[in-house]
């Protein structure tokens, strides 16, 4: 009973949010438009970057106003063409793509059509045949507009959807920025300016995510929300339904298994269905049949003067719990070992687009590795990769933004504001995936400022309320960290403001302690002695004053791939090795007392901006940008597979894992 109460309690968490964001699927009652593909393209190069709106760009064909050229979607731009100045833009660039609509779509007056953008980096603002229909802050979630009624004013031409999308980063915005002007003459051309940016990759820009069209009828499913938990043999899957377009509607909640028999019913609009023999939602390498998902499919049916009304949804849902005591992460009452990588959504040529073969390749070698987790540092990814997690069972911590959280003025109210605006989003779109086991909201803020101590309990706070079935964490620099001279805090931060080390704000609030160090890297360069002094000092020193379990958030070296040097020098694979081989002795120790995980920094090699301490971007991966393998990725197969015998639970197709 205590069990059912807590269940309805957790779906009172309320989003602020007036609407869902359900990832968009084909029913018998949806009908789905991918706009994929090449789009026209213009970048505003004009000295204000705001020629495309003071000359109105989105009212007539973009081709009409001046020079186009053609553009995927969806990819960032920056790579794509030969030209620097592109790839290093900085303000509104203008996608546009003209899209034959269905007749039914149009005429039939019980359909909605939604426009669709997966995501695009960073504002956007959106026309439909001139009209504007919707603009967004962040460049890392989806938005929508339903755009049916203009659609509808002009049945002859082609539907003409405009995007404008500025790359622009501010103290306000997530992840934050500076436009500095450089205004001496004598070294810098009339009006130059440049973007900074206190993060580690390359800010991407354009359309990154699928754009799309999609109906629902009139009355519809806007969202459901899923929490589960089990007793013995039965799941319990407490859900909430909520509609739009009607007062009433008349609701038929199915949960199906994997073989299409219905498990349980129900014909409210939220309550909690009760599964026998349930079958959990496991980790990939922690159960023999990892992934189990159930099928929830809401029917709705609906009437009002003029027609009758059905829709239809299916959302894939996973039963499965999340603990967290002071020495454990609990999945279905196990203690949970992470043992992952870290990600970014990056490789050549398309930047940040979503990429289908990129993403099966990414999970084939994660498998591979024998990894059971990653973390989406420093954004959230695409749904459709939670999705393929879902599927896999690779566990998630699911990080918003905010990265590069360095400059005091952007603890402010509206960055303040917006934060929590963004979590309310990631927590809306992400809340049913079962992957998903924690919110991490922000990485290697200046936690140390004395502002930053109630921006975070705020935030922290607030999370929890949307959503407390998962732990909350933040990702912090270990003290030495801020040595290594990037980003340039010493530069944006006045000295005054420095305190001492973020472990004031962060630990006290969050559930699990997530701690990154670069040990014989930014500290201590080429001093690979002192890891074992180090890293120990760092799990003793944070589990001492908090008892929280901790998770190494990232360690790692840069190896060029095919540098060698014996005995190792930085930059070399034998370097890389060393560290890594350094750092598991430790983790070896502490991880039988409450170090509950290890994520490489990183799965793969990856772009930054240009910089003395970067060539060619970041090579702290283990894969190379082009997904080949460095000598490190050997030593983590090895070790991944050895601590999945140990702690897991292995089918027996992963006795041969080097046959995978
Ligand atoms: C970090 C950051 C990550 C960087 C990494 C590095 O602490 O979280 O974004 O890429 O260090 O390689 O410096």
């Amino acid at each position: 009973m205590l069990r059912l109460l807590w269940l309805f309690a957790v779906l009172d968490a309320v989003l602020l949010l007036d609407t869902g964001m359900l990832f968009p699927r084909e029913s018998s009652s949806r009908e789905l438009k991918e706009l994929s593909g090449l789009w026209v393209f213009r970048a505003d190069k004009s000295p204000n970057r705001n020629q495309g709106f003071e000359r109105a760009w989105y009212k007539s064909r973009l081709g009409e106003t001046g020079p186009v050229i053609d553009m995927p979607v969806p990819a960032s731009y920056n790579d794509i063409t030969q030209d620097s100045t592109l790839r290093d833009f900085i303000g509104w660039v203008w996608y546009e793509r003209e899209v034959v609509v269905p007749a039914r779509w149009i005429t039939d007056e019980g359909t909605r059509v939604v426009l669709r953008v997966g995501s695009a980096h960073y504002y956007s603002v959106v026309w439909v045949n001139g009209e504007k229909v919707t603009e967004h802050a962040g460049g890392h979630l989806p938005f929508e507009a339903e755009i049916g009624s203009l659609i509808q004013k002009d049945r002859i031409h082609p539907c003409r959807i405009t995007i404008a999308v500025n790359n622009t980063l501010t103290l306000e915005t997530l992840p934050p920025g500076t436009i500095q002007h450089m205004n001496d003459p004598i070294k810098y051309p009339d009006g130059y300016f440049v973007q900074n940016t206190y993060f580690d990759f390359f800010n991407y820009a354009g359309i990154h995510r699928p754009v799309l069209l999609y109906t629902t009828p009139k009355v519809y499913v806007d969202d459901i929300t899923v929490v589960t938990d089990f007793l013995d043999n039965t799941g319990f899957v407490r859900y909430q339904v909520s509609v739009k377009g009607a007062a009433t509607a008349t609701l038929k909640v199915t949960l199906m298994d994997k073989d299409g028999h219905c498990v349980a019913s129900s014909n409210e609009a939220s309550g909690v269905l009760k599964v026998v023999d349930v079958k959990l939602w496991w980790p990939y390498l922690m159960h023999e049949n990892p992934g189990y998902l159930y099928s929830m499919e809401v029917h709705l049916m609906a009437a009002d003067e003029r027609s009758t009304y059905e829709d239809v949804y299916a959302l894939p849902v996973g039963i499965r719990t999340v603990k967290v005591t002071n020495t454990q992460f609990l999945i279905n009452n196990k203690p949970f070992y992470f043992h992952g990588v870290n990600k970014h959504e990056d490789s050549d040529i398309r930047g940040k687009g979503l990429d289908w073969p990129l993403i099966v390749k990414d999970f084939n070698l994660m498998k591979w590795l024998g990894a059971n987790s990653f973390r989406t540092s420093h954004y959230p990814y695409a749904e459709e990769i939670l999705q393929m997690c879902d599927r896999h069972g690779i566990v998630v911590i699911d990080e918003c933004p905010g990265v590069g959280i360095k400059d005091i003025r952007s603890f402010g109210n509206a960055s303040l504001a917006h934060h929590l605006d963004v979590m309310d989003e990631l927590v809306r779109r992400d809340k049913n995936h079962p992957s998903v086991v924690m919110w991490s909201v922000a990485n290697e803020p200046a936690a140390e400022m004395q502002p930053a101590a109630l921006y975070f309990k705020t935030l922290i706070t607030h999370t929890k309320a949307l959503d407390p079935t998962r732990p909350v964490t933040f990702i912090t620099d270990s003290n030495y960290a801020r040595d290594k001279g990037w980003p340039p805090v010493k530069q944006i931060v006045p000295d005054k403001q420095c305190g001492s080390s973020s472990q004031i704000v962060q630990a006290p609030y969050v559930d699990v302690v997530c701690v990154n160090s670069y040990f014989s890297w930014y500290h201590d360069p080429g001093h690979l002695e002192v890891i074992p002094i180090q890293l120990n000092a760092q799990f003793e020193n944070w589990y001492g004053k908090y008892q929280k379990p901790i998770i190494q958030s990232e360690y790692g070296a840069d190896a060029v791939p095919g540098l060698h040097s014996d005995p190792p020098m930085m930059f070399t694979e034998e370097y890389q090795n060393a560290v890594l081989r350094s750092y598991h002795d430790i983790f070896d120790q502490k991880r039988k007392q409450y170090v509950i995980g290890e994520l490489i920094w990183n799965f793969a090699d990856f772009m930054t901006a240009q910089g003395i301490t970067r060539v060619v971007g970041n090579k702290k991966g283990i894969f190379t940008r082009q997904r080949q393998p460095k000598a490190g990725a050997f030593i983590l197969k090895e070790r991944y597979w050895r601590l999945a015998n140990e702690t897991g639970k292995l089918p027996p197709w992963t006795k041969y894992p080097c046959s995978l």
